[in-house]
């Protein structure tokens, strides 16, 4: 899992309505729209549930420590999505013991390892590499207006590319996977076989040639430039989960609309909904 820096998450929070103005104009919804899609819950529903649901965001300084803002940035994606949100006094164990004190609803924390949330009231945990996959496969979704029946390449056999395949499975879609090791591909492949279609799944395992030969692509690769400027076609829709992304600037400006990348804020929005379930 590549770690965050600073510079990576310091302007999100500004950025919110921004960034929520353009996943409306990709896709139709917005981030909590979005994550109410990844986990099938209605959006209206949701709305009248999360100003109550208090949620402590608890720095941890084990590890390699704190990022400076990633707390400040989880606390504030939370707010805009309506939570009642704030980042702890206290880090650590005073952190998570302040909470429970406080009566919260949830905790949300990162060590080097894991970004988890906490649901307090019935034990459920929701982590950020599953709630990041399975939320770039529904923007997918919309972005392709229904990916029923089409083929998606999902690019990165990890813990994001595999929540992400095991989403399009379940929306319908015929899943590709490719990984630059490829016993990861064939691991995941196997995962996946207990799933509706998951005995479809093809794998390939030269990425150039299957960058070039699918239209929608799951991007969940920790490298950059992943997808070369020069395999980006006309028709190619992407939803790109992983940090750094895998597509150049130029990359960018090509595909415009047809690509979905953020490094934090969708990802906290599927777990902070996968909390509420
Ligand atoms: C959650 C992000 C998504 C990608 N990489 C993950 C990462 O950077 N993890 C480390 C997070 C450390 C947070 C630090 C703090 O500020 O509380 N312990």
């Amino acid at each position: 899992m590549t770690r965050l820096k600073t510079s990576d998450i310091s302007n999100i929070s500004s950025r919110l309505v921004t960034c929520n103005q353009e996943l409306l104009a990709k896709t139709g919804r917005t981030f909590l729209g979005i994550a109410c899609h990844a986990y099938g819950k209605d959006e209206i529903q949701i709305r009248h549930r999360v100003e109550s649901f208090c949620i402590h965001v608890v720095p941890v300084t084990a590890g390699q420590g704190i990022i400076s803002d990633f707390c400040e940035t989880v606390a504030a994606i939370l707010r805009f999505l309506g939570f009642n949100a704030l980042v702890s006094d206290l880090p650590d164990t005073s952190g998570v013991a302040l909470a429970f004190e406080n009566k919260a609803d949830a905790i949300m924390m990162a060590d080097d390892h894991r970004f988890v949330g906490l649901n307090l009231n019935i034990r459920s945990v929701a982590d950020n590499s599953e709630a990041t996959g399975r939320v770039f496969a529904a923007a997918l979704d919309l972005m392709a207006k229904g990916i029923e029946n089409c083929e998606v390449l999902v690019l990165g056999c990890g813990p994001v590319g595999e929540a992400a395949a095991q989403t399009l499975l379940s929306s319908g879609a015929r899943v590709v996977l490719c990984d630059i090791h490829l016993p990861a591909a064939r691991l995941l492949k196997e995962r996946l076989s207990v799933y509706p279609g998951g005995n479809k799944i093809v794998i390939e395992e030269d990425l150039n040639m299957a960058v070039s030969n699918y239209g929608y692509v799951l991007e969940a690769t920790p490298a950059a430039n992943t997808i070369p400027d020069e395999l980006i076609s006309d028709h190619m829709v992407i939803a790109a989960p992983g940090v750094p992304l895998g597509i150049s600037k130029k990359g960018c400006q090509i595909l415009k609309d047809r690509l979905i990348h953020d490094k934090l804020e969708l990802g906290v929005a599927g777990m902070a909904i996968s909390l509420l379930l």
